[in-house]
């Protein structure tokens, strides 16, 4: 193999390590609104999770429905659309090793009755839908969040 080749696959390989590494979050309006941002941040922080990305914003209805196009059929959807662009949020980028995995067990089950102790959404959640922090299900959903959020530029 030539150098250039072997420079291109290592290049390959790192980026396809460091995708397998991020996660996307939101903290959701309300968490924002009921004074969590902080000691949420603090907990993924102290979890290991690395900041690669972050900003505090406000979705439009436009944005909002977009980044939720899967869900577009369930019977909550509007209301989910709804409540995200109701207030501001921060968007922020991940990482750690096992990154989307990881982050999902921090943030606990998707209904906050159901979450485990010491999860964020145990501690912050005030319901299903209002549920205080999203997490990509997937390493190539995490991909496509992030960017959703964030040009090159903002990446670190
Ligand atoms: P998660 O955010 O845990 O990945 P999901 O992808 O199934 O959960 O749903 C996305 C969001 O939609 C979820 O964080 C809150 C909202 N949601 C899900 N199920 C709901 C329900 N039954 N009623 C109201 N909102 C719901
Ligand atoms: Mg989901």
């Amino acid at each position: 193999m030539l150098d250039h080749e072997k420079i291109h696959t290592f290049a390959s390989k790192l980026e396809k390590k460091m995708a397998t590494n991020r996660t996307f979050t939101m903290l959701k309006p309300d968490a924002i609104e009921n004074g969590h941002m902080g000691k949420i941040i603090d907990m993924i922080i102290s979890a290991g999770f690395q900041i690669k990305a972050m900003k505090y914003t406000q979705l439009t209805e436009d944005q909002a429905k977009k980044f939720y196009e899967v869900h577009a059929e369930r019977p909550f959807y509007g209301e989910l659309v709804e409540y995200m662009c109701s207030g501001p949020i921060v968007a922020a980028i991940l990482e750690k090793e096992n990154a989307v995995a990881d982050f999902r067990t921090l943030i606990g089950a998707t209904d906050p009755s159901e979450a485990a102790d010491g999860t964020i959404r145990k501690a912050y959640a005030e319901s299903k839908g209002r549920n205080a922090v999203h997490g990509s299900d997937s390493d190539e959903n995490a991909e496509s969040e992030g960017h959703f959020h964030f040009t090159a530029a903002e990446i670190f």
